[in-house]
Formats: C-alpha cells, sequence, structure tokens
C-alpha cells in the first residue's frame, strides 16, 4: 500500500542496488517477498527522547510519545516507559488528598461525590493487568495518510491497575434501568485554555463498565500514577481504545444515550461500519464506535537490526493481546510469511492483560532475513500481513510487527 514516492526514498536510504540483495546482502528469501511490502533494512534510526529520555516524543504541546518496542520488553510496562497520549493540558500542582470524583447524570439515581480516601475505605481494592492501546497506535503506515499523532508500534502497553471497581461505585450510586452508557470527565484543560471546553470525554457502554476489571485506579505498578497518566485517579479499560480510559478522572456521568462528549461524535474514534476503499470521504452517520480492539502482538526482543552466528539460535519473544478476547495461537516466519512456525505462549494473567510469547528461531544460511510475528485471537482472527482496512482517522493498524535480523 506503500507509493513509489516512499519507495524510491528507501531505495535511497536502504541502497539496494541489485534485486535479492540489501547493502550488500543477501536477502535469502527474497522470492517470496511480498511486492507491497518494504525491507526494514539494517539501519533503523530511533529518536529516543522524552518523558525518560528514552521514549519517541511526537508532540510536547500536548504531550504525546509512545515506547520504542524494545522498551516495551518487560511483562509489565514501567511507569516511566508507559506511552502518553494527551489531547489537553493535564492538571498542575494536583493535591490528591483534596481531589474528588463526583458521579452523576440523567440515569443516575442520585449524585454522590467521593475522596480517594472514601474509594479506598469504602470499596474494596483490586488489582488488575490491563493492556491500553491508542486506537490510532499504527496510523503512520496509512495511506492515504490519515491525520492525527503519527504513532509507530508503541502507544501500548500494560500495567498492574490497582484501585476499585466501577461497578462497586456505580452500584453504590444506583442506575436507573434506562441507564446506557457512562461518559467521563477530566481535570486537564482544552489546549484553547477555555473552561468550558473539555480536551476529550469519552466513555463506554454500562455493559463494559460493570465488567470486574473495569477499574477507577490510583496506581500503577504499585505506584502512584505518573503525572502524564492521570495522577491522581483515572478510569482503565483493558482491551478497548485508550481513550475511553479517562485520566484525571474528576466526575462520571450515568447517561440515558450514548454519551455525547468532546470526541464521542463525528469521526473520532470511529471507523466506516462498512469498509471503504482508501481515500474514501465517509459520512458520519456511516461511522460506528470503535469497541474491543483488535487481535495484535509486538517484538520486543531483539532490537530490528540485530546480528547473529549462523551457528546460534536466537531467542525472540513479545507480547499478545486481542482486545476483549484472549490470544489462541502465536506463530512466526522467517521466509517472509511463506511458512510459520509456533511460539510458546502464555495465558494472560487475568481477562485483558497480554500474554508472552517467545520462540527459538535457527537459521539456514548467512544473510538478511525478517522475522515476523502473527497472533490469532479465540475468534479465528489473525493479523494481517499487511494494512489492514484503510479508516478515514487511521485507526486500528493491527498488521504483523517485524524485525531485521541479519546472519553471519
Ligand atoms: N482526561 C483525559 N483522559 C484521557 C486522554 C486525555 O487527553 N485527557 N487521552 C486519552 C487517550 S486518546 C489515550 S490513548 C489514553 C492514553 O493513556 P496514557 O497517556 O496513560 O497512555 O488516555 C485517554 N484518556
Ligand atoms: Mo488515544
Amino acid at each position: 500500500m506503500k507509493n513509489n514516492n516512499s519507495r524510491r526514498s528507501f531505495l535511497k536510504k536502504g541502497g539496494i542496488a541489485t534485486l535479492g540483495v540489501l547493502a550488500g546482502i543477501d536477502i535469502v528469501y527474497a522470492a517470496n517477498f511480498p511486492k507491497k511490502l518494504e525491507y526494514i533494512g539494517l539501519n533503523t534510526v530511533d529518536s529516543l527522547i522524552g518523558k525518560d529520555g528514552r521514549m519517541v516524543v511526537l508532540n510536547d504541546r500536548p504531550m504525546n510519545a509512545e515506547t520504542p518496542p524494545h522498551l516495551l520488553d518487560p511483562a509489565l510496562t514501567p511507569n516511566n516507559l508507559f506511552f502518553v497520549r494527551n489531547n489537553g493540558l493535564p492538571p498542575v500542582n494536583v493535591d490528591s488528598t483534596a481531589w474528588t470524583l463526583t458521579i452523576e447524570g440523567e440515569s443516575a439515581k442520585t449524585t454522590k461525590t467521593y475522596t480517594i480516601k472514601d474509594l479506598k475505605t469504602k470499596f474494596k481494592e483490586y488489582t488488575y493487568q490491563l493492556t491500553l492501546e491508542c486506537g490510532g497506535n499504527g496510523r503512520k503506515e496509512f495511506n492515504p495518510p490519515a491525520k492525527g499523532n503519527q504513532w509507530g508500534l508503541g502507544a501500548v502497553g500494560c500495567a498492574a491497575w490497582t484501585g476499585v471497581r466501577l461497578k462497586d461505585v456505580l452500584e453504590d450510586v444506583g442506575m436507573k434501568s434506562n441507564a446506557v452508557y457512562i461518559g467521563y470527565y477530566g481535570s486537564d484543560t482544552h489546549l484553547s485554555g477555555d473552561p468550558n471546553k473539555s480536551a476529550i470525554s469519552r466513555g463506554v457502554p454500562i455493559s463494559k463498565a460493570m465488567e470486574d476489571e473495569s477499574l477507577i485506579a490510583w496506581a500503577m505498578n504499585g505506584e502512584k500514577l505518573p503525572e502524564l497518566n492521570g495522577f491522581p485517579l483515572r478510569l482503565v479499560f483493558g482491551g478497548w481504545p485508550a481513550s475511553c480510559s479517562g485520566k484525571w478522572l474528576s466526575k462520571i456521568v450515568v447517561r440515558n444515550k450514548i454519551h455525547d462528549g468532546t470526541k464521542m461524535k463525528g469521526q473520532a474514534y470511529r471507523v466506516p461500519c462498512k469498509p471503504v476503499s482508501p481515500g474514501t470521504k465517509v459520512a458520519d452517520e456511516d461511522m460506528c464506535i470503535i469497541e474491543s480492539m483488535p487481535v495484535k502482538s509486538i517484538l520486543t526482543y531483539p532490537k530490528t537490526g540485530a546480528m547473529i552466528k549462523l551457528k546460534d539460535q536466537l531467542p525472540i519473544r513479545g507480547h499478545a493481546w486481542a482486545g476483549d478476547l484472549k490470544v489462541a495461537k502465536m506463530e512466526y516466519s522467517i521466509d517472509f510469511g511463506s511458512t510459520w512456525k509456533m511460539c510458546t505462549l502464555t495465558q494472560p494473567k487475568n481477562r485483558h492483560a497480554w500474554q508472552q510469547f517467545s520462540a527459538n528461531v535457527s537459521f539456514p544460511q548467512t544473510g538478511y532475513f525478517e522475522v515476523w510475528a502473527r497472533a490469532t485471537d479465540t475468534d479465528g482472527k489473525s493479523q494481517p500481513m499487511i494494512l489492514p482496512g484503510w479508516n478515514p482517522k487511521g485507526y486500528l493498524n493491527n498488521a504483523c510487527h517485524r524485525i531485521a535480523i541479519k546472519v553471519e
């Protein structure tokens, strides 16, 4: 799906002289390589600055930063490396002891306000490992390009979140029988500075809100939330676009209709209800809200461009996740998808936690290889090799991750 332009620039960059040779190295399975893809090549430059000095920063106002794949290697993503997606400006000088969360709305039986201490004393505390992935993760591959943050692979992470169940709090407030959706409001400010505008105010249907794993969380991996990830309180809905998981949470509204806050309407976080050809303009009423995220995986070891001796086996590993579903099978290929071998795959710690895969890879000869990784969910759906369905805002790119390996 790449145009001639990007192919030309790649040829310049990678310096392919002859077909089947990349920077002087034989591409062993060149005959299998799909015409629509480009080789990754062995020189990949990351821009490594940001939150912890190693993140890839896309913007700083608002702050948007992603995690390079090899830094996603631990089973739980460390707080200082967890991606950041801000739509506005986070609150400053937050005093967590003075923080309150109000539950109200036309389908709430009462209005109640809780301090964080109230939440901690009134309700049972739970910890779940929950995967958060921005709906636009992978957007930079779409062609024609989609506006928005040009995320690569790293707008995803999985942490152990601690808090109370949203359902316990909703039951404490009481919901009317006509409740269908919840919406959140956070204390970040709109980029314009206008206090009457919210940067983002999304939500989920009541059925998702009432899941055991849907949390109002104050801790991440046993520590307080990082400021950029919602300190002191946030929602966490594993497996759904992370835009549902409101940060700096100050209010939840129980709605008698689909929540209509900022970025719930129009084209935001929606994809065409029926597939469209690339570049199509789609009317708002033909766009459907993204719910469970599609099956996906990422290779976190080794780093792309790794070199290995022919006599050695290469250990590979990474994570796989599948929205509300589980990952049933994880495979890898070293011959550009002609044949696939099984990886070892762990079970998730709990629903919506990502799963770990690993394998030991042998190579038949020296040369340039790519390791491709492919996950299949419990419904039998697999990741596509090339971009999945084009959509106007560039959401849900769950194409297989590939890394380049030089075997000497
Ligand atoms: N209040 C508030 N909540 C928010 C956002 C925001 O800008 N403001 N961004 C949303 C989006 S689009 C994403 S992808 C996730 C990112 O969560 P993270 O920054 O902790 O990774 O937060 C969501 N919750
Ligand atoms: Mo997002």
